[in-house]
């Protein structure tokens, strides 16, 4: 059948998808769910317009950019094994200057980022060492691994020293890989795919800053909000259910510098993943949703009670309402969810009682700015590290307190944390960020993708400036696949710290000092 392919592709390439099918997105008055494009037949083939984008929020209007016209960009919806490609445009046509290494520069330049998918870092799938120019295009094309753990991810942009300002501007969207049928347990899969939450944070006095340094004649401010935080575009919009029922939110945060502890008094929470990855043993009660900058949740929701919540963000100086939860209509009768262990594919199998290959150590530390193992970041062919395929790594982290850690392509499971309710030993993270200092020890598998791996803080003003390395995982059986840890890269010169750079440290250490 062919309409419902078409009819994806008319929600994909429709660089105004709200208007077209009547909606609007109105403060408030609903939760603004992204249009969403699903593949068929095991394809998905979308165009992603990175575009200029005028934001009018309730005070606030902000010349930015975006994707496909909306904040956020369509929710693109595939499963394991699928082939998903899409035609990524980037429309600009402003001045670019090229400026310096590691400080804001070619706000035109932008490539795609598909931040937590388990898929190769070479092109034409997760490369973000390529540059696509204005005016250019890219055809992406990501063969998705037949076993994908399903899970919730998202994508962005990525270039090296502009990504603060496309992402924190507001060029993001959702990426869901389905859950094949039967593979849950019944009162999960009852939730079907759930509600997606998208939060964001602009801030507009620091991107206001990194627009000006880096050249940039698009962006603008008019208004006096310094922290737009936004739920599907929308602030503060209102999300209905019925008392008992219970619903499966994705919560993600496309975030570039603040945490978000998210709270919902008188409501049940059950953490079912964290980053698109299912916990070892779900669920897991929490009061809190401790989200760093870049990181996910999947969470069964229940209000036993009729009545209208706040759905907020409490940091020990920042309260954020970030929607409305009206609980209304007939109650539900329901039952507490049944414990369940997800079977896991070969790329996560539970690696805590197994032996590493190798080790290294990785410490991201720096106020303002920050750097990785203390050196800047220098080009895309410097490795920190080298790692076979096929074998079990181990990596100490330090400065994950401050510094929100995010590994592309792999993710890492925890064997050593001062663990609170949210972060505990056995737990799959792709972005990381504690309560607590102190070392925190992960392990992965470099099961199935050789080429390059990224390593960066997800602050993304410091991954602008320097705060992002590389590793490398090489194929043992192919002679020609070499790689050579790099000596003596140049150390991190010493520099000024902005006000606004000091604020968002300030503003971390605090959201962290207070989980
Ligand atoms: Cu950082």
């Amino acid at each position: 059948m062919l309409w419902p392919f078409l009819l994806c592709l008319l929600w994909a390439t429709a660089p105004t998808a709200w208007a077209q099918f009547g909606m609007t997105k109105t403060t408030g008055a609903d939760y603004g769910a992204p249009p969403t494009v699903t593949s068929v037949s095991g394809k998905l083939d979308a165009v992603l317009d990175f575009d200029y984008h005028t934001y009018s929020g309730p005070s606030d209007t902000v010349k930015t950019r975006a994707m496909n016209g909306s904040i956020p960009g369509p929710t693109f919806v595939f499963s394991a094994g699928d082939t998903v490609r899409i035609l990524f445009r980037n429309k600009m046509t402003g001045p670019n200057p090229a400026g310096v290494m590691n400080e804001y520069r070619t706000p035109e330049t932008t490539n795609l980022h598909t931040h937590g998918l388990h898929v190769s870092s070479l092109s034409p799938q997760d490369n973000v060492k390529l540059e696509i120019l204005p005016g250019e295009e890219y055809q992406y094309e990501y063969q998705i691994p037949k076993d994908h753990l399903p899970g919730t991810h998202w994508y962005h942009p990525h270039h090296h020293g502009s990504t603060a300002l496309h992402v924190g501007g507001g060029a993001f969207g959702v990426l869901i890989v389905q859950d094949p049928a039967g593979t849950l347990p019944a009162e999960v899969e009852a939730m079907g795919m759930g509600q997606v939450l998208c939060f964001s944070h602009m801030g507009t006095r620091a991107l206001t800053e990194i627009a000006s340094t880096s050249g940039d004649t698009w962006f603008s401010v008019t208004g006096a909000t310094q922290d737009i935080v936004l739920l599907n575009g929308l602030t503060k919009p209102k999300l209905t259910m019925q008392p008992g029922e219970w619903q499966r939110w994705r919560m993600v945060f496309a975030g570039v510098d603040e945490a978000l502890n998210i709270v919902l008094n008188s409501c049940e929470l059950q953490l079912l993943a964290k980053d698109g990855v299912y916990l070892t043993s779900l669920p897991r009660t929490v009061t809190t949703i401790q989200l760093p900058p870049g990181g996910r949740a999947d969470v069964a929701v229940r209000c036993p009670t009729a009545g209208t919540y706040t759905l907020s963000s409490t940091n020990r100086d920042i309260t954020h309402d970030l929607a409305t939860i009206s609980v209304t209509g007939t109650a539900v009768a329901s039952s507490p969810l049944a414990t369940f262990k997800y079977p896991m594919p070969a790329y996560l199998t539970d690696l805590l009682n197994t032996a590493a290959n190798a080790t290294f150590a990785l410490n991201i530390n720096g106020g303002g700015g920050c750097s990785v193992n203390n050196v800047a970041f220098t080009s895309m062919t410097n490795y920190l590290s080298c790692m076979e395929l096929g074998t079990v790594q181990e990596w100490s982290f330090q400065g994950q307190n401050a510094h929100p850690i995010h590994i592309h392509v792999n993710p890492y499971q925890i064997t050593s944390i001062a663990a609170d309710e949210y972060h505990q030993v056995g737990d799959w993270h792709d972005t990381l960020l504690t309560s607590a200092g102190g070392q925190v020890t992960v392990r992965f598998r470099t099961a199935d993708f050789p080429g390059p791996v990224v390593i960066h803080c997800h602050i993304l003003a410091h991954e602008d400036r320097g705060c992002m390395g590389l590793a490398y995982i090489y194929n043992g059986s192919n002679a020609n696949d070499t790689c050579v840890v790099s000596a003596a890269l140049p150390l991190l010169a010493p520099r000024s710290v902005p006000f606004w750079a000091a604020l968002v440290a300030v503003v971390v250490t605090i959201a962290s000092g207070s989980r």
